[in-house]
């Protein structure tokens, strides 16, 4: 495979997908499109912009949050303004042997389960304009790293991760991605897990989002179900709403044994089977109430 071709056709395939044109500076990326943070390039105003919206968000964490996410996210102190990658990884390594890496936005699927199958989490370095403090399309460095570095300090769930991106790279040779790409989305990025005190969220997407935070605990609209693999790997989603439908795990074992199998055979079989709306609910599923 020509990687000169694969880089103009996933820059092309970037533009169309990025609402403000490509953001992030990929002329400095290496092979696994890795960059140095620069932490030095940041100014006050961008440090001052992170302090806003972390400071908005840790206030919205008690009671919605599972208190995995509320520990590790203390335990990174980045509430003064953007953290460096490098201090951040030296703690991670110490607690799961992961590392962050500096990438300048969306990297291509392959090199993405390559960073995640190595232990390495890749962190975007911009961080969104202040006219996108309550919503952004694309993943920016306060979404990558508040939303999901501080799950990475969970032995079990960093251990899923890994195993993740393992099978990221093998769905790529059985044209499973998009069956994939639903796991991911809702879990990792969308995804609900039950506590003594009622549901809380684990999922990045909505750590890192002012709205649906509250929304995906509390309002009538969507579906709380319980997490099935099969079941979510069928499910459409949507990038530019609220979630129609939550999955909730018992606790991160379930999401780490319950994606273990060979997942060769369940594509055979999902790619037989229509998949299904993001709002519907199956004839025999049960929901959670709102929280
Ligand atoms: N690149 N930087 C970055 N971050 C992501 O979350 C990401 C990516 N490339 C591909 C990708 N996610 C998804 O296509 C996979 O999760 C399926
Ligand atoms: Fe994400």
């Amino acid at each position: 495979m020509n990687a000169a071709v694969d880089r103009a056709d996933f820059f092309k395939t970037l533009a169309e997908k990025s609402t403000h044109g490509i953001r992030g500076d990929y002329s400095l990326a290496d092979d696994h499109y890795v960059i140095n943070q620069d932490w030095g390039a940041y100014t006050p105003e961008q440090h001052a912009l992170w302090r806003r919206l972390y400071a908005r968000q840790a206030r919205l964490l008690p009671g919605r949050a599972c208190d995995l996410f509320i520990d590790s996210l203390a335990r990174l102190n980045a509430a003064d303004g953007i953290p460096q990658f490098e201090v951040a990884s030296d703690a991670l390594a110490k607690a799961t042997g992961w590392r962050l890496v500096a990438v300048p936005g969306l990297i291509p699927d392959q090199v993405f389960f390559e960073h995640l199958a190595n232990r390495r989490f890749p962190v975007t370095v911009w961080l969104r304009q202040p006219a996108e403090f309550d919503y952004i399309v694309e993943p920016d460095v306060f979404h990558d790293f508040f939303g999901h570095v501080p799950l990475l300090f969970d032995p079990v769930f960093a251990d899923h991760l890994q195993e993740y991106g393992k099978g990221g790279l093998k769905a790529l040779t059985l044209d499973g991605l998009a069956f994939l790409a639903r796991l991911y989305w809702y879990t990792v990025e969308f995804g609900l897990i039950q506590s003594e005190q009622g549901l809380r969220v684990y999922g990045a997407g909505i750590l890192s989002s002012g709205g649906e935070i509250d929304y995906c605990l509390t309002h009538p609209a969507p579906h709380r179900t319980a997490f099935d693999l099969e079941r979510v790997m069928r499910t459409l989603y949507k990038i530019d709403t609220y979630q129609e439908t939550y999955f909730v795990i018992r606790n991160f074992h379930q999401l780490f044994t319950d994606t273990q199998p060979d997942f060769t055979p369940i594509y055979a079989r999902l790619k037989t089977l229509p998949s299904l709306p993001a709002g519907m609910l199956l004839p025999d599923e049960v929901t959670f109430p709102p929280n």
